[in-house]
């Protein structure tokens, strides 16, 4: 197992954040000009870059399909935040496909949806082969951040061949340790003592509670795996509710601090397809229209058209082909985006 591996030379497709829409990647796949198992008539190759599953109405099938596609040597993917929490045995929102303690929670807003019944094994040990990063001179894929001193630490010839189960069990106990000895620890746990039970009421809005702020910001940071796949974060201006609890900390624009020549393609950060005004604790991370590359050098893209709130849609009768909610791919080098509806939108710098 190689944390770090290189990307195929050659055109691509680069394909967002899925969640478990089968039916949307299919769709995707035939406008690409793929055949049923990825093989492509001009020899072009899919890049998956992290989230085939949680929430969406299919992820075996996601997982199925994309595990036969990389065993043939016709896809590759690098892990996202949700492969992260289910390798490492996190049942957190959306997962109730795979951990049974969470099914009935979560079937109450995903359902219909398809459990994964059989061959859980062959699905973790499937993802723990996968990397974190895959890159070549022209381009550089990671699910959520491209962070140069944390990509340099694990490309030492001391990870070779280190399982990431290992690895992320180790950096969560070091990270524990230090918790306990930050300066704030004991602030930390009095706000926790204090509001827990009311963080995930969005009608008790709690102050901003600095410690715990502190507290989520610096296990951001700290945690390799993490940080690549869930990005980085900075203390809030004031909370706001989001995915269910309250926070304190938003999301960091990493790339307005990347100034590498080469391209990076992310996913991740759910992105919105002209759908009018974001909300205002990610109005930050987007200041660009949705096809245009981002950062200090206008060459980082985010692929993630958040398919994975689709679920929504369905609670209100609102058919795929009328969705805000997009499933895209990048083509590499033409840098055109098509989407799940046949839509192809060239992007610009
Ligand atoms: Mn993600």
């Amino acid at each position: 197992m190689t944390l770090i591996r290189s990307l195929p030379s050659g055109p691509l497709d680069i394909v967002g954040d899925v969640h478990g829409q089968f039916e949307a990647l299919q769709n995707l796949l035939h406008y690409l000009g793929y055949g049923p198992e990825g093989r492509h008539p001009q020899g072009r190759r899919l890049v998956f870059v992290g989230d085939l599953v949680d929430r969406g109405p299919d992820s075996p099938a996601c997982v199925a399909w994309v595990m036969q596609a990389c065993q043939h040597g016709r896809a590759h993917m690098v892990l996202g935040n949700h492969e992260l929490n289910l390798l490492m045995h996190e049942p957190k929102d959306g997962s109730g496909w795979f951990f049974d303690s969470r099914a009935a929670k979560d079937a109450r807003q995903y359902a219909p949806w398809q459990r994964q019944e059989n061959g859980k094994s062959a699905v973790t040990a499937f993802f723990r082969q996968q990397p974190l990063v895959l890159q070549r001179q022209d381009l550089r894929i990671v699910h959520a951040a491209w962070l140069p001193e944390i990509i340099e630490e694990l490309s030492r010839p001391e990870y070779d061949g280190r399982c990431l189960l290992e690895l992320c069990r180790e950096w969560d106990a070091e990270l524990d340790c230090h918790v306990r000895h930050a300066p704030w620890y004991d602030d930390y746990l009095d706000e926790q003592r204090r509001y827990v039970h009311g963080l995930e009421n969005y009608r008790e809005v709690p102050p901003l509670l600095c410690a715990t702020a502190k507290h989520d910001v610096y296990r951001s940071c700290r945690h390799p795996a993490r940080a690549l796949t869930c990005g980085i974060e900075t203390v809030a201006d004031e909370p706001f509710f989001a995915g269910g609890r309250w926070r304190f900390s938003v999301r960091r624009p990493w790339w307005n601090d990347y100034h590498d020549a080469a391209h990076v393609v992310v996913g991740h950060y759910w992105r919105q397809w002209y759908s009018g005004r974001a909300a205002k604790h990610r109005r930050e991370m987007f200041t660009v229209p949705p096809h245009h590359w981002h950062g200090a050098r206008n060459n980082v893209f985010c692929l993630d058209f958040s398919v994975g709130a689709r679920w929504r849609d369905r609670k209100r009768d609102i058919p795929p082909s009328r969705s805000v909610h997009r499933l895209a791919a990048l083509r590499w080098p033409e840098k055109t985006l098509v989407f799940d509806n046949g839509d192809c939108v060239p992007t610009e710098a």
